[in-house]
């Protein structure tokens, strides 16, 4: 076939290679064009992939619907394909590449009879950036199509900024029979490829997301000295100071978009406080010609999850969806044709949930539906995602739309930790805040099977993305930490928003009051605070937290989430000690004697 979208023979001849196997009856190249991606969207609503939603109150937004197998990442499915099982690591399933070849090259073989294969050129970052990095992606799926046009930079202008390069990422999705038998999310790192077949869910397929800018990259980034982490970056502007920027990494349900979005609490607003956000789920970080550490959103929107957002939890969040969204798996409501979730009513009393639905299978809803076991039906799926484009966030950063780096002076890690691990606390140096990230987590709770109290540990919140070994990437932490001058390195921090009293209720009121904590990290990045040193860490004087005006919070009640247990924390050091033996022996020493003398600290 002639593809005269490009001289690049590395290209071609891969694209004739897919073509060749899996046999599509047409072919469609995205050039970026508004007109294509007009005909496709009216195919897409002719076929009734797509709903088209109220034009009025949600213009160029759609609706979409999986099959109810197909609803979600799938860990156990997703493998790291590369020669030698050890350079995998112990987080993940493994495969040896020929063997998953073999494997995936049956399943794909004339896996396009009868469809149309798409060929997506697309940029992780603004085209011809700094950090920018370029993938192809072909699919049998215009959801696909339309939804890497929102997340990620899409067109000829992509393919014009390759050139004859062969830094390219080769992407294959096949939706097949969205059958999860045979459902595989594969990652080639040493051959810069990714498959993914039998299924059409956002998260596997949409591969420049976790397949590329982080299983890939992550590999890429340690072979070329850069960071590819699970990370939000925002920017706070302080009255009479310069914006600085922040990257923060959560395991999943401990708020990451909120916080990205995060709306300051009306008295630091008053004070001219300002957040903006650059991205609100991965950053790929560099040097600068300075010696900083610099980052970028390599994404172009947000594929964020529908129920429980509402103005109130993520106003920002909410009028992304307002315009040229794709909603995935929530509820419709024909009779207004918007959508709807759970949650979505809670602002605001006067909003009503709605007396009927189609929920996201398809089928009526009530209120009063209940499923076989009598338990009430939810109409949107727990993970329906809405698409949106970043340009739509009233507080997306002037650095977002301009593509430029931003400097990163604070890390953060957190989890979701009822007991045991404070408010805040900042690590004592770049190697002991990287043990802090490494063994970061979230406690079991009694929604999850099995144990209650159990720490799931999500080192950097990358455990379902490291594309190779955990221990190497915690190496490659440490080893960046030696290329930062230390009076440039971002400093790091610790935050825990979910502490419980003893009745289980939060203590800390989280959402737009956790600016609390980040005032404090500002004013200890600029030198104007100093704090209480522990065995952990520096933990905030509770004299320079601002909770002048939280309504029924008490200092005492701020002291009560700032201490360090003894006893606590002994077993905190035991559970780290047995983790890392689980990681094997390229276990970092640095980090294996922080677990050591962190457990011999609150041994005396
Ligand atoms: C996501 C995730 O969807 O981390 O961002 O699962
Ligand atoms: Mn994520």
């Amino acid at each position: 076939m002639e593809f005269n979208f490009t001289k690049n023979e590395q290209v071609k001849s891969w694209l004739q290679s897919r073509i060749d196997l899996v046999n599509p009856d047409k072919v469609v190249y995205i050039d970026g064009s508004e007109e294509l991606y007009k005909k496709l969207t009216d195919e897409a609503i002719a076929s009734g992939e797509m709903i088209k939603l109220n034009e009025k109150t949600l213009p160029g937004c759609l609706l979409h619907r999986t099959k109810p197998n197909d609803v979600a990442r799938v860990e156990a499915r997703t493998f790291i394909c590369c020669k030698n099982e050890e350079d995998a690591g112990r987080m993940y399933n493994w495969c040896d590449p020929t063997e998953m070849h073999a494997k995936l090259d049956a399943i794909l073989k004339d896996s396009y009879k009868g469809k149309t294969m798409y060929i997506i050129p697309y940029s992780m970052g603004p085209v011809g950036g700094p950090i920018s990095k370029i993938g192809l992606e072909v699919t049998d799926s215009i959801y696909v199509v339309l939804n890497m046009r929102i997340m990620t930079r899409v067109g000829q202008n992509v393919m014009d900024a390759l050139g004859n390069s062969s830094d390219f990422v080769k992407g294959t999705h096949a939706s097949c029979d969205v059958d999860p038998e045979n459902r595989y999310i594969c990652q080639f790192p040493e051959e810069n490829a990714i498959v993914s077949v039998n299924s059409a869910y956002g998260g596997n397929v949409l591969q420049g997301k976790k397949c590329f800018a982080l299983r890939i990259a992550s590999y890429q980034g340690k072979n070329e000295g850069w960071m590819a982490e699970h990370m939000l970056i925002l920017g706070i502007k302080r009255p009479g100071k310069e914006t600085v920027y922040m990257c923060a990494a959560f395991p999943s349900a401990c708020g990451k978009t909120n916080l990205a979005m995060l709306i300051p609490p009306k008295s630091f607003q008053e004070k001219g406080y300002e957040v903006f956000t650059v991205g609100d789920d991965i950053a790929w970080i560099k040097p600068g010609a300075d010696g900083r550490l610099y980052a970028i959103n390599p994404e172009n929107g947000f594929f964020g999850v529908a129920p429980g957002t509402n103005s109130k939890s993520n106003y920002n969040a909410l009028m992304s969806t307002k315009k040229n969204a794709i909603f995935t798996n929530v509820a419709w409501n024909p009779k207004t044709n918007e959508v709807w979730w759970e949650a979505l009513e809670k602002d605001d009393p006067e909003k009503k949930k709605p007396d009927f639905l189609i929920d996201w299978t398809g089928k009526d809803w009530t209120p009063d539906t209940v499923d076989a076991e009598g338990k009430p039906v939810k109409a949107a799926h727990p993970n329906s995602r809405f698409t949106a484009p970043a340009e739509n966030c009233p507080c997306i950063s002037p650095a977002f739309k301009t593509g430029e780096p931003v400097p990163v002076s604070a890390f953060i890690f957190g989890g979701r930790r009822p007991t045991t691990v404070p408010l805040v606390y900042q690590a004592k140096s770049w190697d002991n805040g990287v043990f802090i990230g490494s063994i970061m987590g979230s406690e079991t709770t009694a929604a999850a099977t099995g144990a209650v109290g159990v720490v799931r540990r999500d080192p950097m919140a990358m455990r379902p993305f490291f594309g190779y070994h955990v221990a190497d990437y915690f190496q490659h932490w440490l080893d960046m930490g030696k290329i930062v001058p230390v009076d440039k390195q971002p400093k790091i921090f610790n935050v825990n928003w979910f502490r419980t009293d003893d009745k289980g209720n939060f203590v800390w009121p989280g959402f737009g009051d956790n600016m609390r904590v980040l005032d404090w990290m500002l004013k200890r990045i600029d030198g104007e605070v100093d704090a209480v040193e522990t065995p952990i860490g520096y933990l905030p004087k509770p004299e320079d937290i601002d909770i002048s005006d939280i309504k029924d919070f008490s200092e005492d009640t701020l002291k009560s989430i700032l201490t360090v247990d003894k006893d606590a924390w002994k077993k905190e050091a035991e559970g780290i000690k047995e983790f890392y033996a689980t990681l094997g022996p390229k276990m970092p020493k640095e980090l294996l004697e922080q677990a050591d003398a962190l457990l011999a600290k609150f041994s005396k």
